[in-house]
């Protein structure tokens, strides 16, 4: 089904953060691999692909499983406070406006047509950054990482979204570029369009390349 259709029947739309407003994806990459550096561990691209919507906590799980390393607790929330510093002094390089194709006019549009805007992301440091990039104020509700106890795919993140802007799930579109959110969005009785370039994702109500792509439909 066209996506701009999608949007337009919602009366909410709910945005995931990082591959779908910002590309801060590769912040991540980068910060991940420099802490598996630490213990020789060759995180690539391919494994990356897999900590997508993951949170912090289950990503640095998932990075020692790989690397067979069997840590203590304590030692753990060390190894994820210093990805998260070398994490966030990449974002503080961002600036207003570093956001991915079409978010802008996106946004706009949505305000334009009345639409509720929210946010549901597993990032801790979503304000940080819809902040330094300037959107914040186009949203009515931010749900993140700090606000949920469970992670995508479990629905918590989006249900909260849909009743922080009072609208029933079902009159919700999700914006996902991660398998784990478009589960979430499912499991939540939301409709979702896929962000996804790469073509690998599944389970969708629509897919497109980028944001830019949406507004060009005259379905
Ligand atoms: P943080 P999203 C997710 O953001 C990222 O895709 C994922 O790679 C990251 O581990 C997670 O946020 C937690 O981020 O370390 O900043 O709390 O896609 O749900 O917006
Ligand atoms: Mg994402």
């Amino acid at each position: 089904m066209d996506a701009k259709k999608i949007i337009d029947e919602a009366t909410a739309v709910i945005f995931d953060l990082d591959g779908v407003l910002v590309d801060t994806a590769v912040f991540h990459y980068q910060a991940w691999k420099r802490l598996a550096h630490q213990f020789d561990f060759d995180f690539t691209e391919v494994e990356n692909e897999q900590l997508k919507g993951v949170s912090r906590t289950d990503s640095l799980n998932l990075i020692l499983k790989w690397a067979n390393k069997d840590i203590p607790a304590q030692e753990k929330e060390q190894l994820a406070s210093s990805k998260n510093t070398w994490y966030l002094e990449l974002v503080e390089e961002m600036k207003e406006g570093d956001v991915l194709p079409g978010t802008i006019e996106l946004l706009n549009y949505l305000k334009e047509t009345g639409k509720k805007i929210a946010l549901g992301s597993a990032s801790k440091n979503a304000v940080r950054i819809l902040e330094k990039t300037g959107i914040r104020d186009y949203f009515d509700a931010i749900v993140d990482g700090n606000a949920v106890s469970r992670s995508k795919p479990d629905p918590e993140v989006f249900l909260k979204a849909a009743a922080f802007v009072g609208v029933e799930p079902v009159a919700c579109v999700v914006l996902e570029d991660a398998q784990a959110g478009i589960e979430a969005a499912k499991a939540a009785n939301m409709r979702v369009v896929a962000v996804d370039k790469s073509r690998t994702l599944t389970d969708y109500d629509s897919r497109v390349e980028d944001l830019g792509e949406i507004l060009i439909s005259e379905y």
